[in-house]
C-alpha cells in the first residue's frame, strides 16, 4: 500500500454539476444508475483524462452524451475507471451492480438487519458507483429509489421528497437536495421503520419537520434524541447565528455501524447506541453521549456540510471545530467544569498516548495510507483543543466574529484549516502565524515552571520552558504559542490581583499569559505574600505540565482554587503521588487529606457531579500515561491499595453521602438529577469495597431501581467488589431481564469484559461463544474486545501474553471482513515500546504475527507496519 501526501494535492480536472442516481433494490443485489452532468475545470489541461474512483463494482455500461461507449473507450483499473477522450461539457451515464448483502465492511451501501443503509465518509461512495469521490467535488444530488413496497415502506435520501409513484408491487420515491455537497455526505435508507416526529421553528420563523426513524421495537426510545435535537438547533442559532436550511431533518438509527453517527445532509445516520434511550435501558452516561452526538452531527450542517473540507488532510477543519462546538453545547447544558474535566481526561489518557506512540500525527497530517485510520483523538479532540485555544486568545466575542466571517466567506466551498485560521485573523486583526504550529507539529508539548518569590520586592518571577518531543518523522520542533491561564492564590484562598511584566504577554481579562518562546521569564508585581501557583486553569492548553508542588500545596489547591478544573487537577496529582508511593510501600492516608476529602463529600454547596470527579482516582490508563516505564500489574496493585484506603477511612462519609443523595423521585434525564446520581453511585462503589454492608446495599439498589443508571451502577459495583458469586447472581438476573434488548446486552457484555475482577482472556473467549455475541456487529466487538483491551488492563497485559494474543486473533479475524474495526481494535497493541521489557516483547511478537499474514487490509497494514518501526 502507498502513502498519499498533502503536498500532492491538485485541484480536480472535472466538476460534476448535478448527480442523478437511481437505485433498484433487488433481492440480492442492487442496480445503480448514475447520470452526471460534468464539465472540465478551467485550469485543467485540455487533454486530461477523467479518472473516476470505484471499488468492488460490477460495471455494466458507460455512455457519454447518450452514446454507449465501447469497452476500448474506457479502462477499468482495480480502483478506477478512466475515460481518456471527453468534450468540455458532457453527460456521463454509468450502470453498475453492487451486493449490499455481502458487504460486511459497512462502507458504501449495506444491509443492517432488515434495512438498507449507507456510510460514505470518507471514501465509501466509490463502493456505490464510479465517481469523483473527493470532498472538493460538490454536486447537486437527486436520488430515486425503487424497491418492494411492502418490505421497504420507508425510503429516504438527502434533501426533500419530490415524488412518489407506485409501480406494480414496487414503489419509487425521489429525493432532491438543493445544496451542493461532496459524495461523502450522500445517504440512502430503506426499510420497514417507524418514525417519531416533531417540529422546530427556526429563528427566521421557518417550520422544520423533525423525524427519527427506528425499527419498530425501538419506537419508545426516540424522545430524548428529539429533545436534544431541538435544543441543539436553538443553541446553534443563539451561540453561532446558524439556522437550519432544509424543510426536513431526519435521523435514522442503525444497529450495525462502524462509527458513532454520520452527518449526511438532512439525513443523519446513527449507530443505534448513540441515539436510542429510555430510562429503563439507558444510563445517564448514555443520555449525555446521545445529547452530545446528536448535537455534534447537527452542528456539522454548518461546520462540515455548508463549509466542507478541501481534502482529507483537512479533516480536523470540520471535526475539531465541531467537537469544540458540541463540547461548548454540553458545557452549557450541564456543568462546564465537569465537561472540561471529562475532556481533559480523554486528552491525557488517550490523545497524549497517541501523541507518544507510533501513530502520532499532527492535527493536519502530512500523509496517510488509509484515511479511515485518521479519525483519531488527535484530529477530533486535540483539534477541538486547538480551536479552544484560539477562543482563549481572541475572547468569546472575537471568536464569534471569526466564525461569522468564516461561514460567510466560505459558504458552499471546500476549504482548508488555514482558511479557518485566516477568518479568525482577519475578523480580529491578529496574526496567528506562530499559533499555526499547533496544526503542523505532532506530539504533546511539555511545559515546566519554576518560580521565585521576593518578599521585599513583592514580586514573583516565573520562568516557563517548553519543549515538544520528537515524533515519527518529526524532529527539532519549534516553540508553540501556549496560552497559560493562571492565578496566584494567597493564604486566604483568594486570587491575588497582579500586574505582569512584560505586559504584552498578559491578557488581564482572561488571566492568560502567552508563552511563545522556548523559555520566557515573567515578573508578577504586587504579590503581597508567597502565593500558591495555579497553572493552566481550565486546561488552557493540551500540554504536560511539570511544576514541583508539595502534597500540602496540592491539598490547598484542591480545597481553595477558584478554578474548578484545577481543583480536580490538584486532586489527581495528589492521588497520583499516593499511587506512586503505594507502589513502593504501604499506603496510609494522612489526616489532613482524609479530612479534606471528607469535607468535600459533605459539602452540599458543591456540584455533586464535580465532587464525584474530585473523588475518582485516576484510571490505570491515566496513571500509565504519567509513568516513564509502564508496569500494568504494579499500577493495578498500587491503585487498588489507594482505593481501599479511601474506602475504609471514609466509609462513614461515603455512606452518609449515599443516603443523603438517594431519591424516591422518578427518573429524569436532567442535569441536576444526573449529577446527584453520579455522586451517589460513586459513594456506593467505595462502600462495596469497605465491607459487606455495601454489597447488600448494592443488591437493594439493583432490585429497587426503576432506571438503568442505578441498576447498572449497582451491577458494576458488585462485579468489581470481587465477590464472584454475588456478581454472577446479579449478572444472571440482568441477562434474564434484558436478553431481548441488544443495546442493554451490549452493556452487560462490556461490564464483564472490562472488569479487572472478571475479564481474563479465558473469560473473554467464553463471552465470544455466548449467543449474545456476533462478530458482524461492531458494537458487540467493541463491547467485548474493546472493553477488554482498553479497560481490563491487568488482564490484557497478563504476563503470559494471553491478552495480546486474544486481541491479535480478533484483529486477524476482522481484517478482511471489516478492516475499519480491525484497525481500530489494534490501538492498544501499538503501545509496546513503553511497557516493561517482558510485556513489551510479548506484545511486539503479536504485532509481528499480524504482519506476517498475507492479505492485510490497508487499514491494518498501516497501523501494524508503523508500529513495528
Ligand atoms: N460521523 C463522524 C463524525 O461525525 C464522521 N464525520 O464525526
Ligand atoms: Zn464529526
Amino acid at each position: 500500500p502507498k502513502a498519499i501526501y498533502l503536498n500532492d494535492y491538485r485541484e480536480p480536472d472535472f466538476r460534476i454539476d448535478t448527480t442523478e442516481l437511481t437505485f433498484a433494490l433487488e433481492e440480492d443485489s442492487t442496480l445503480v444508475s448514475s447520470k452526471l452532468v460534468m464539465q472540465r475545470n478551467q485550469n485543467a489541461e485540455n487533454n486530461a483524462a477523467l479518472v473516476l474512483h470505484g471499488q468492488e463494482l460490477e460495471l455494466l455500461s458507460v455512455s457519454v452524451d447518450g452514446k454507449l461507449l465501447a469497452p476500448e473507450q474506457y479502462e477499468v483499473g482495480e480502483e478506477t475507471l478512466t475515460i481518456a477522450t471527453l468534450p468540455e461539457r458532457f453527460v456521463l451515464e454509468i450502470q453498475n451492480r453492487i451486493y449490499p448483502h455481502k458487504n460486511t465492511a459497512l462502507e458504501g451501501l449495506y444491509r443492517s438487519g432488515g434495512m438498507y443503509c449507507t456510510q460514505c465518509e470518507a471514501e465509501g461512495f466509490r463502493r456505490i458507483t464510479y465517481y469523483l469521490d473527493r470532498p472538493d467535488v460538490m454536486s447537486v444530488f437527486t436520488t430515486h429509489i425503487i424497491a418492494d413496497a411492502e418490505k421497504y415502506p420507508v425510503m429516504l435520501s438527502n434533501g426533500n421528497l419530490i415524488d412518489e409513484q407506485q409501480l406494480d408491487g414496487k414503489r419509487k420515491v425521489s429525493w432532491h437536495d438543493p445544496h451542493k455537497k461532496p459524495a461523502y455526505l450522500f445517504a440512502l435508507v430503506a426499510g420497514d421503520l417507524l418514525c417519531s416526529s416533531d417540529e422546530f421553528v427556526t429563528m427566521s420563523g421557518r417550520k422544520v419537520d423533525l423525524r427519527i426513524f427506528v425499527e419498530p421495537q425501538n419506537i419508545d426510545k426516540t424522545e430524548y434524541a428529539l429533545d436534544a435535537l431541538k435544543r441543539s438547533m436553538r443553541w446553534d442559532e443563539e451561540v453561532y447565528g446558524r439556522e437550519y436550511d432544509l424543510d426536513i431533518f431526519m435521523i435514522v438509527a442503525v444497529d450495525d455501524f462502524n462509527m458513532g453517527a454520520m452527518e449526511n445532509k438532512g439525513l443523519n445516520i446513527f449507530n443505534s447506541s448513540c441515539v436510542l434511550a429510555n430510562p429503563a435501558t439507558a444510563t445517564d452516561a448514555a443520555y449525555q453521549r446521545i445529547e452530545a452526538i446528536v448535537a455534534h452531527e447537527y452542528f456539522h450542517n454548518w461546520s462540515g456540510n455548508r463549509v466542507t473540507c478541501r481534502d482529507w488532510f483537512q479533516l480536523s477543519l470540520k471535526e475539531g471545530f465541531t467537537v469544540f462546538r458540541d463540547a461548548s453545547f454540553s458545557a452549557d447544558m450541564h456543568s462546564a467544569t465537569v465537561k472540561r474535566i471529562e475532556d481533559a481526561n480523554i486528552m491525557r489518557t488517550v490523545q497524549f498516548a497517541e501523541d507518544g506512540g507510533p501513530m502520532a500525527h499532527p492535527v493536519q497530517p502530512d500523509s496517510f495510507i488509509e484515511i479511515s485510520n485518521f479519525y483519531t483523538v488527535t484530529i477530533y479532540e486535540k483539534g477541538a483543543e486547538v480551536v479552544g485555544m484560539i477562543r482563549k486568545i481572541l475572547g468569546t466575542e472575537g471568536f464569534r466574529k471569526g466564525s461569522d466571517l468564516y461561514f460567510e466567506r466560505h459558504d458552499g466551498q471546500a476549504v482548508t484549516i488555514y482558511d479557518f485560521v485566516a477568518a479568525m485573523e482577519d475578523a480580529n486583526g491578529v496574526d496567528l502565524t506562530l499559533f499555526k504550529r499547533w496544526y503542523k507539529q505532532a506530539g504533546t508539548p511539555r511545559v515546566s515552571a519554576e518560580s521565585v518569590y521576593d518578599a521585599a520586592a513583592q514580586t514573583l518571577t516565573l520562568t516557563l520552558r517548553q519543549m515538544c518531543p520528537d515524533t515519527p518523522g518529526q524532529t527539532g520542533k519549534l516553540p508553540m504559542w501556549i496560552p497559560v491561564q493562571l492565578g496566584l492564590i494567597g493564604g486566604d484562598g483568594q486570587d491575588m490581583a497582579v500586574n505582569v511584566e512584560p505586559a504584552s504577554a498578559w491578557t488581564a481579562d482572561s488571566q492568560v499569559l502567552h508563552l511563545t518562546e522556548a523559555e520566557q521569564t515573567f515578573v508578577f508585581h504586587g504579590v503581597t505574600e508567597q502565593p500558591v501557583l495555579s497553572l493552566f486553569r481550565d486546561f488552557s492548553a493540551p500540554v504536560k505540565v511539570e511544576c514541583e508542588q508539595s502534597n500540602e500545596e496540592l491539598l490547598f489547591l484542591l480545597q481553595n482554587d477558584s478554578d474548578g478544573f484545577n481543583r480536580w487537577d490538584a486532586g489527581q496529582r495528589l492521588m497520583l503521588n499516593w499511587i506512586r508511593s503505594a507502589a513502593d510501600s504501604q499506603f496510609e492516608l494522612t489526616d489532613d487529606a482524609r479530612n479534606a476529602f471528607a469535607s468535600l463529600l459533605a459539602d452540599e454547596s458543591l456540584d455533586p457531579a464535580m465532587v464525584s470527579y474530585l473523588l475518582t482516582l485516576p484510571s490505570e490508563a491515566y496513571i500509565a500515561e504519567f509513568s516513564d516505564v509502564v508496569d500494568p500489574a504494579a499500577i493495578h496493585k498500587a491503585r487498588k491499595a489507594v482505593q481501599l484506603a479511601l474506602a475504609e477511612s471514609l466509609q462513614a462519609e461515603f455512606i452518609a453521602c449515599y443516603q443523603r443523595l438517594r431519591s424516591d423521585a422518578s427518573y429524569q434525564p436532567v442535569a441536576a438529577d444526573m449529577a446527584a446520581r453520579s455522586l451517589k453511585n460513586l459513594a456506593l462503589s467505595y462502600w462495596v469495597k469497605a465491607d459487606a454492608s455495601g454489597l447488600q446495599q448494592a443488591e437493594r439498589q439493583y432490585t429497587a431501581a426503576d432506571n438503568m443508571t442505578d441498576q447498572m451502577a449497582a451491577l458494576v459495583a458488585t462485579v468489581n467488589s470481587g465477590d464472584r458469586a454475588q456478581a454472577q447472581t446479579l449478572l444472571d438476573r440482568f441477562y434474564a431481564q434484558w436478553s431481548g434488548d441488544a443495546l442493554v446486552v451490549n452493556q452487560w457484555l462490556s461490564v464483564q469484559a472490562g472488569s479487572a475482577e472478571m475479564g481474563t482472556a479465558d473469560y473473554i473467549r467464553s463471552l465470544l461463544q455466548h449467543p449474545a455475541f456476533d462478530w458482524r456487529n461492531p458494537n458487540k466487538v467493541r463491547s467485548v474486545i474493546g472493553a477488554f483491551a482498553n479497560q481490563a488492563l491487568v488482564h490484557f497485559h497478563a504476563t503470559d501474553g494471553s491478552g495480546y494474543e486474544l486481541l491479535a486473533d480478533a484483529v486477524l479475524r476482522l481484517n478482511e471482513a471489516n478492516p475499519q474495526i480491525a484497525s481500530r481494535l489494534l490501538g492498544p497493541l501499538t503501545k509496546w515500546k513503553r511497557l516493561v521489557p517482558a510485556q513489551s516483547q510479548l506484545m511486539k511478537a503479536q504485532l509481528e504475527r499480524i504482519m506476517a499474514q498475507g492479505n492485510l487490509s490497508k487499514d491494518v497494514y498501516e497501523v501494524v507496519s508503523k508500529s513495528l518501526i
